[in-house]
């Protein structure tokens, strides 16, 4: 066995959980929630250190109740949830030995890390801890390349990159913290590659290697290699050591799962937010309905991937109520239909045109996205289809072929008798 078929086969046995469950919750939170216009605000609109600081200072999370957070991803369906334990920001939400930006060190006085892994891992869920690459904090990060990141005119721009390795050893540091002082993590998320900075830029092998001795089972995004084009040795079938156990695409999904140069597919989760913002952003009220989050989850089933769906608590640490109603919604229909959902994935049948499957091997679940006209046809299945139940009631659907349809021999004609009996009745009320 060569070394990427043996890393292929360790990916798979990591992944094995996470491909079961489908549906996980991450949550963008951080002084950030403060300003409220998004977690890339120190960049976008070029604020110093000190016009930062204030946020520091006033940061005061009273209503932060974790165990509130994991009562909703809970009830969403979600069986998973990934925090920002240190977003680019720099600031740390646990209580590292290696800095004072920290929330030990502010109103909020405790380790908020901590008391989400105890809080999630209470109600059965699995955890990971979101951590970014970059620091716009620590004094010897370097300063970005122009190309991606408006930082120019930043007092950051002028840090001298020969000091590099500093940020290096604390950023191991802390990794090593996390992985040391909390308990089992299940996931692993760093963030993120660009141009020079990836790979063994970040003494990647070095990193993987300390993280798998401390915790061999965690599973690791592929963002210690580059992102988009630079997509990473997780689709060749010669991995690096750090090309990451799932693909994390970004806003989207992708067209066609993602298949590795095996021709085995790849795991992968799609992160998108419930609005357009990762961090709280408070004019942003443009939320997607709860149709179209169960529609993508399916999609994304559909697919072989997984769904992580974003929140972002405000500065007090409550998730918008806004989220919350889509998430009781989404979690309501998980309750009827959850079975189509968990332990699925693709089915070897052509995207139907009506909606999508999933499947679990023995059975096929038939998402019936649009409004029917009549019985929704199975196109190719005439032969294969031996009964056919509503998911979410158990009841019986008819399975006949309409006079009108006499001559379609290799299909299947699946009744609904009204409207409301399509096989997953989808709340859409917005
Ligand atoms: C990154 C973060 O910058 C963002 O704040 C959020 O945490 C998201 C989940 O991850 O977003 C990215 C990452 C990479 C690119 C763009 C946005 N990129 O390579 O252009």
């Amino acid at each position: 066995m060569s070394t990427g078929q043996r890393l292929i086969k360790e990916r798979t046995e990591r992944t094995e959980w996470f491909l079961n469950d489908r549906f996980g919750m991450f949550i963008h939170w951080g002084l950030y929630a403060i300003p409220a216009r998004g977690e890339w605000v120190r960049s976008f609109e070029q604020l110093t250190v000190e016009d930062y600081q204030p946020y520091f200072e006033q940061f005061d999370p009273v209503d932060y109740d974790p165990r509130a957070w994991a009562k909703a991803a809970k009830q969403a369906g979600m069986k998973y949830a990934v925090l920002t334990a240190k977003h680019h920001d720099g600031f740390c939400l646990f209580d590292s030995k290696l800095t004072d930006y920290k929330a030990t060190n502010t109103k909020a006085g405790r380790d908020l890390v901590a008391e989400f892994l105890e809080a999630f891992r209470a109600e059965g869920l699995k955890v990971g801890l979101y951590y970014s690459l970059i620091d716009w904090h620590h004094e010897d990060y370097p300063a970005y390349g122009d190309q991606i990141h408006p930082m120019k005119n930043n007092e950051q721009f002028k840090r001298d990159p020969a000091n590099f390795h500093r940020y290096l050893t604390y950023m191991h540091g802390q990794v090593r913290e996390l992985l040391t002082n909390y308990g089992k993590l299940d996931i692993m998320w760093f963030d993120f590659s660009y141009g020079e900075m990836s790979q063994e830029t970040w003494k990647a092998t070095e990193l993987i290697g300390m993280m798998r001795s401390l915790q061999p089972h965690i599973i690791i995004d592929n963002r210690l290699e580059g992102s988009g084009e630079h997509g990473g040795s997780i689709y060749s079938d010669e991995p690096t050591v750090y090309a990451g156990d799932f693909a994390s695409p970004e806003q989207i999904i992708p067209p066609r799962g993602i298949t590795g140069a095996d021709g085995n597919p790849v795991p992968w989760e799609a992160c998108i937010t419930l609005n357009n913002n990762w961090g709280y952003a408070a004019a942003d009220r443009q939320y997607k309905s709860p149709a179209t989050v169960i529609r993508k989850l399916v999609e994304c089933v559909s697919k072989n991937g997984n769904l992580l769906l974003n929140v972002g608590p405000d500065a007090k640490g409550v998730i918008p109520r806004e989220s919350l109603d889509i998430l009781a919604e989404v979690g309501d229909w998980i309750a009827r239909n959850g079975d189509s959902i968990y332990g699925c994935g693709a089915s070897e049948l052509p995207k139907p045109d009506w909606g999508r499957y999933t499947s679990n091997g023995g059975k096929l679940y038939a998402h019936v996205f649009e409004e029917s006209i009549g019985p929704i046809v199975l196109a190719g299945l005439a032969s294969r289809v031996k009964s056919a139940h509503l998911l979410a009631d158990g009841s019986e659907l008819i399975v006949n072929t309409p006079w009108s349809a006499k001559e379609f021999k290799e299909d299947a004609f699946v009744n609904f008798a009204r409207p409301e009996h399509y096989t997953y009745p989808l709340p859409d009320k917005r």
